[in-house]
């Protein structure tokens, strides 16, 4: 008699021809269930562009499994029966297929992780949660890594890495003798600079039934159309080496900048795919430095490709995991206020920041330092609940899961963790972004003011924020210096600027527009 089949239950975020629930599975034997389901749809309002991102790359990828001879129940959102949760689905999957028991590849959230530690129990069959091996530290490791140290600095953590995988390396020294170019990437924009143009993919019939399903979808937020994003394997490989042969050889000297009407820049646009499995990280590098050794591209752009991805990515993620499920809670500087309703509608005075989100409206994206110091730093400075920070970062990126956001949000632009991610908060006033941007020219607002009712809103939050957390921060060598400034300035500008803070947080609390 034939041995009874498993459900390999394959995620939205999992798509991965070598995934460890694949890579385990008996494709003579096993069934591989895919589920487009309404939780995971909308657990946050996710941007429209990321739905129909996911949901059309689920399609096209259960169709790739299938022509490579597995048997793939793919489940839609709308087909009858439909319990619309992940459990629920197992469960009918279970049934439908008379199967012995699930096997899937551990999530990347806490959330699902800690339901499926139930699942056994609730359906009564064994269920297997295996190792996700397409990250290139695991749990286990980067525990390892961080056990005993005071501090967990990512830059120690990307020399191991880049020694541990042999990426970037002349023998046992960093390629070109430095581990960090970083010092050489932070040029701001100039003018006459060409942008290459970003990839965009035509919609075939899965991605046009999908969109219309999108569209009828009641919640999710932003522009579906127009729909330009890969959604194969083939695509997305084909979306990387477009970055590679255009973009990467400025990717380093203009990383940290921000130009009005240029979302994407020199950015490489990879992490939508890399997230769900459509790009492996490794393979990324092993390309980005075969450019440099090429002589196609300059080292600082190529080290600082790979240490944030190689680097920053793993990091990341290794610490969402070590910290535990109640990190994306975590309100280390008492943050009470509301999300302004502008992050959501864009209506707001402030340039960079209409410019953020309006672009984060239409494509699911906005580059890192847009993430960090214009949206990130407003809500640090602001006194933003993190939470509502998260969901709202959660949702509106189509590269977004928690395992990602999180450490990003709560760690690197809020420093609700209290210095887990990062050594100080990146606060900064509007000089940092008219510094590295375009936005200052047209904004209402000006940059040079430090209070009043004309004052880029961004200076006297900043030294609010300062004040209102000096207990806990001047003891912190890498930010002291910034009060001995705000000790030597005059009582009358220390009040202007702490009055203004006070009239725009008044502004935020009463929901008029700032
Ligand atoms: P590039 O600038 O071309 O960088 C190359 C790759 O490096 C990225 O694709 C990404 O995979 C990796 N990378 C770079 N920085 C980071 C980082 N800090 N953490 C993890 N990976 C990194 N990234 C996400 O993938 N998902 C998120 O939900 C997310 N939320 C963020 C929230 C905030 C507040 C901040 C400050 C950063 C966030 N990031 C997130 C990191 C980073 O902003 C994005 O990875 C990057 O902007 C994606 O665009 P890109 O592919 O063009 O990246
Ligand atoms: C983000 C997302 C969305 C929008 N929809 C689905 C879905 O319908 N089915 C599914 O399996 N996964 C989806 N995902 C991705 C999951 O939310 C993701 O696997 C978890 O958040 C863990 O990272
Ligand atoms: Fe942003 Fe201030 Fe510049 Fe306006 S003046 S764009 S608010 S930094």
């Amino acid at each position: 008699m034939s041995e009874a089949p498993r459900i390999l239950l394959v995620l939205g975020d999992q798509l991965t021809p070598s995934v460890a629930a694949l890579a385990k599975g008996d494709r003579d034997r096993d069934v591989v269930l895919m589920a487009e389901v309404r939780e995971e749809a909308s657990y946050v309002p996710h941007h429209r562009k990321k739905i129909a991102f996911l949901f059309s790359a689920m399609r096209h990828f259960a169709e790739e499994l299938r022509a490579d001879g597995w048997t793939v129940d793919h489940v839609r959102l709308d087909d009858a029966g439909n319990t619309g949760s992940l459990l629920g689905e197992a469960r009918r999957a279970l049934e439908r297929h008379g199967a012995a028991g699930v096997v899937v590849t551990e999530p990347g959230e806490w959330r699902l992780q800690l339901a499926m530690e139930e699942w056994g129990d609730v359906l009564g069959a064994p269920v297997k949660v295996l190792r996700d091996d397409r990250f290139l530290a695991s749990r286990v490791e980067f525990a390892d890594w961080a056990e005993g140290r005071k501090q967990l600095r990512m830059e120690f953590f990307y020399r191991e890495m880049r020694r541990a995988h042999d990426v970037l390396m002349d023998g046992d020294k960093p390629a070109g003798g430095k581990w960090n170019y970083d010092q050489e990437n932070r040029k701001p924009p100039k003018e006459g600079l060409d942008y290459p143009e970003v990839p965009r993919f035509q919609t075939d019939d899965v991605t046009r039934e999908v969109l219309e399903l999108v569209e009828g979808f009641d919640g999710g937020w932003g522009d579906l159309r127009p729909f330009w994003f890969a959604v194969t394997r083939a695509d997305a490989e084909a979306a990387a080496e477009r970055f590679f042969a255009d973009a990467l050889p400025r990717f380093g000297d203009y990383q940290d900048a921000m130009v009005e009407g240029e979302p994407f820049m020199f950015h490489s646009l990879v992490s939508l795919y890399l997230n769900a499995g459509l790009l492996e990280p490794l393979a990324l590098c092993r390309r980005a430095e075969e450019e440099w050794r090429e002589g196609r591209a300059p080292l600082n752009a190529v080290e600082g490709f790979i240490r944030q991805v190689l680097g920053w990515r793993e990091f990341i993620r290794g610490i969402y995991w070590l910290e535990g499920p109640d990190y994306p809670r975590r309100n280390a500087l008492n943050a009470q206020r509301g999300l302004p309703e502008f992050y959501w509608t864009g209506e707001t005075d402030m340039a960079c920041m209409a410019a953020a989100i309006g672009q984060t409206k239409s494509e699911a994206y906005a580059h890192h330092i847009q993430r960090l110091m214009v949206t990130g730093n407003f809500a640090l400075i602001a006194g933003i609940r993190p939470w509502e920070v998260g969901e709202w970062y959660l949702a509106v990126y189509a590269d977004a899961y928690e395992w990602v956001e999180a450490p990003n949000v709560v760690g690197m632009a809020l420093f609700a963790d209290g210095g887990v991610v990062g050594s100080k908060p990146y606060a900064a006033s509007g000089n940092y972004i008219d510094k590295m941007s375009d936005y200052c020219g047209d904004c209402r607002y000006k940059v040079k003011e430090r209070s009043g009712p004309d004052a880029c809103p961004f200076n006297p939050l900043y030294w609010d924020f300062m004040i209102r957390n000096r207990e806990r921060l001047q003891s912190n060598p890498r930010v002291s210096r910034v009060y001995s400034t705000w000790d030597r300035m005059g009582d009358d500008k220390k009040s202007a600027a702490l009055e203004s803070a006070e009239a725009i947080l008044g502004r935020l609390s009463a929901g008029e527009r700032v």
